[in-house]
């Protein structure tokens, strides 16, 4: 047997162990923090060399335990490159090959249920975390969720793998444990003969409640599950090498302006603030602005005007780049300057739905109140 299907009952996650029978070198999908002792008695009933320890996105139901089993059987972590877990050691980019011993899984980007998420390939099966489930899909209605997004990654990336594939899912909430993309293709409920339109259509309508633990679980899993007890965690700032102070997870960013020791400051353009959203509290400053994307002439007077002395400042713009920027410019100018990770992510129209849904959300995590 080269790999082992673990079933986490709270959470109803499946983790997987795969493993190269040679070597013993081994990896693991989606491991929960309360069964780490589990995991690790697989590992020694086979001896196993766990290598790597593997994210499908960050997860809001259940913490991972991949930095556990990083400290506790040195497994190096690995994460989808767009899900702002910045404690993986490694980030994971589209097509990207991860080796153990004489095996190798590769990197599929099927955005949809997480803007970040992937699916891993590895011989003829493929673990597909919550992008596809067993007739079903991951719901797409927080933490930069797109149904649009999901479609696409579902019928043009999953569907497209042989049809003989062995899909393995992140979670069953009926006992179901595996099927295939020929089985998925024909029959799933939500996306089999399905247009654009009407899944988006089914998706819309799911009304689920929120994953009971999603205000723990998503700041704990963009750290590793690597849950610490005081109040403000430095953990969350990676100090960035030169040009700014540092970049700041969304969590952090929140409790700094809760308590008042930070100004966010948005860089975004006046038109992508007045199409995608505001962002309540946050003080706007463009960095560009249409038509043309030119630089703003007075960026610098804006800013210093809008941070008072003594004061950090949080750079928040949509993706990340402008924010980085317009930090290392702030630092130039003198004043401690964050960059917030992963920015405003998702693209505008989901973006529109999802405020005018009510209630604003920034990244799966409710921002203050406007
Ligand atoms: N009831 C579960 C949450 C279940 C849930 O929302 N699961 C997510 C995956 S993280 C999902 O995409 N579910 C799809 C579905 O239920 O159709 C909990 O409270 O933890
Ligand atoms: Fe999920």
């Amino acid at each position: 047997m080269q790999h082992i299907q673990l079933f986490d009952t709270a959470s109803s996650t499946y983790t997987y162990v795969l493993f190269d029978a040679t070597s013993h070198e081994a990896v693991i999908i989606d491991p929960v923090d309360d069964q780490v002792e589990r995991d690790l008695q697989v590992l020694r009933e086979h001896g196993l060399k766990l290598v790597w320890a593997l994210e499908t996105h960050a997860h809001a139901d259940h913490i991972t335990s991949a930095g556990l089993l990083a400290e506790l059987a040195g497994a190096k972590t690995t994460a989808p490159a767009g899900c702002g877990i910045t404690t993986a050691s490694t980030q994971l980019n589209d097509g990207d090959v991860l080796r153990f011993g004489g095996e190798q899984i590769r990197a599929l980007h099927t955005p949809g249920h997480t803007a970040g998420s992937m699916c891993f390939v590895w011989r003829d099966h493929v673990f597909t975390g919550d992008t596809l489930l067993i007739n079903g899909c991951g719901r797409t209605d927080f933490q930069s969720g797109s149904a649009a997004a999901l479609y696409h990654s579902l019928t043009e990336v999953l569907f497209k793998l042989p049809d003989a594939t062995t899909v393995w899912p992140g979670h069953d909430y009926l006992g179901k444990t595996q099927s295939s993309i020929g089985q998925e293709k024909a029959t799933n409920a939500r996306v089999a003969g399905k247009t654009l339109a009407e899944f988006v259509a089914i998706m819309d309508a799911l009304s689920l409640p929120p994953p009971k633990r999603i205000l723990e679980a998503v700041p704990a899993n963009l750290h590793s599950g690597l849950r610490h007890d005081a109040p403000v965690a430095h953990e969350l700032v990676q100090r960035h090498a030169d040009g700014y102070a540092g970049d700041v997870s969304v969590t952090l960013a929140h409790q700094w302006v809760e308590s008042g020791e930070a100004v966010l400051v948005d860089v975004r353009t006046d038109a992508e603030r007045a199409w995608v959203g505001f962002v309540p509290g946050a003080v706007p400053v463009a960095w560009k602005q249409w038509p043309g994307m030119d630089m703003n002439p007075d960026f610098d007077a804006q800013l210093q005007a809008a941070v008072p002395e003594g004061k950090k400042v949080l750079l928040l713009c949509r993706s990340g780049v402008r924010s980085v920027a317009a930090a290392t410019r702030a630092t130039e100018m003198g004043l401690q300057a964050y960059n917030i990770l992963e920015g405003f992510e998702g693209d505008p129209d989901e973006n529109a739905q999802r405020n005018r849904r009510g209630g604003w959300r920034f990244n799966g995590l409710p921002w203050r109140q406007g």
